[in-house]
């Protein structure tokens, strides 16, 4: 399958997060992106570079103010203390209820809780320039379906599918899932949907799309009464305004089988197929992987490679975006059996 990489997803490689109230080494790590860009090598896929700029999309579906402090954050955390360039910022007060969030204060720590949903996205020196990489190659994807591939793989990192069009979280800043769509919608895809297999709710894509008709947002992923995002990704979401009924949300209980896995796989599928979508958009995550350390489903291998078959039964040009997935070895043999088994299947 034709795969973009960057290697400036490698310029994002922060050294901590924070974990059960610790700082730990961060689980989304530039090796995730390399071991799926030499497993797909072996493989004899082609690796091709982003050629498109995504700026004008990026606009579509993120917010200007969110995009310029992302764009200068590291500038502007570097002017207050030069020593601040070995100091990775952390939010740490966030406008909840009954606080102001239309006055943009100008401390930056203040400013980065603005803008962030948790304190779960680590900012460094190329932070920027490694989710601009990922925007650019979901760009490129939409732009290369548009020129009648049937399919098109995102090797990107950071990941994307918790950015809303406000805000970072999640280890996500752009969220390439939604700029993959919105630019297909842009390239004359009618209708689009957007499948989210991510083991997180994917709360960023579906508040992008939550008020919208012409892309259909689904998920399946772990409940949110115990899983991250907890905020977001109950089963009575089903969208707002002209935007009701193009939101499906799956939750699933931690620890459930494969085989409850596959069922909400299948009832994700019959709505994607209902929606009569000209192009599909995979929010690949890969933690749903057994052996995921902050995950608790059981896909294995095998089940991986039957999720790609039952995609490519969909029948439609896919764009697959890169999530999650913190197994870091098994991640580029669990992603070529996701594509393998897509590619066979057609
Ligand atoms: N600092 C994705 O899979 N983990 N994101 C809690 C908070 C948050 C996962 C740690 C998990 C986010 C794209
Ligand atoms: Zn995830």
């Amino acid at each position: 399958m034709i795969t973009l990489f960057s290697e400036r997803h490698a310029l994002h490689a922060p050294a901590f997060e924070f974990f059960r109230g610790e700082r730990v080494p961060c689980f989304e790590t530039p090796a995730r992106a390399v071991f799926v860009q030499q497993r797909l090598l072996q493989g004899g896929h082609e690796l091709r570079e982003p050629h498109v700029d995504s700026r004008a999309v990026l606009g579509q579906v993120h917010d200007a103010p969110y995009l310029a402090f992302l764009e200068n954050a590291w500038d502007d955390w570097l002017a207050l203390d030069a020593d601040n360039a070995g100091r990775q910022p952390f939010p740490s007060v966030w406008p909840v209820r009954t606080l102001r969030s239309d006055v943009v204060p100008l401390n930056f720590i203040a400013r980065l809780g603005l803008y962030s949903m948790d304190n779960g996205s680590p900012l460094v020196a190329g932070t920027w320039e490694a989710a601009k990489a990922g925007a650019d190659a979901a760009a490129s994807a939409a732009a290369l379906i548009g020129e009648g591939a049937p399919a098109v793989f995102c090797c990107s990192r950071p990941p994307g599918h918790h950015a809303g069009a406000g805000f970072m979280g999640g280890y996500c800043y752009l969220n390439n899932a939604a700029i993959a769509a919105q630019a297909l919608r842009n390239g004359g895809a009618g209708r689009v949907a957007v499948l989210d297999v991510d083991y997180h709710h994917g709360n960023g894509t579906q508040s992008i799309f939550y008020r919208r008709n012409d892309v259909f947002f689904a998920s399946l992923h772990g409940d949110p009464l115990t899983e991250y995002p907890f905020f977001l990704g109950h089963a009575d979401e089903e969208g707002e305004g002209e935007g009701l009924g193009f939101n499906l949300n799956l939750p699933l209980p931690a620890g459930c089988s494969a085989a409850d896995w596959f069922d909400a796989l299948e009832q994700a599928c019959l709505r994607v197929a209902a929606h009569r979508s000209d192009a599909l958009v995979v929010s690949l995550g890969l933690d749903t992987f057994a052996g995921d350390p902050i995950s608790k489903f059981s896909l294995q291998a095998g089940d991986f490679r039957r999720l790609g078959q039952r995609l490519a039964a969909l029948g439609l040009p896919t764009v697959f975006v890169l999530e999650g997935g913190y197994a870091a070895q098994a991640l580029g043999h669990n992603a070529a059996q996701v594509l393998e088994g897509f590619e066979g299947e057609r």
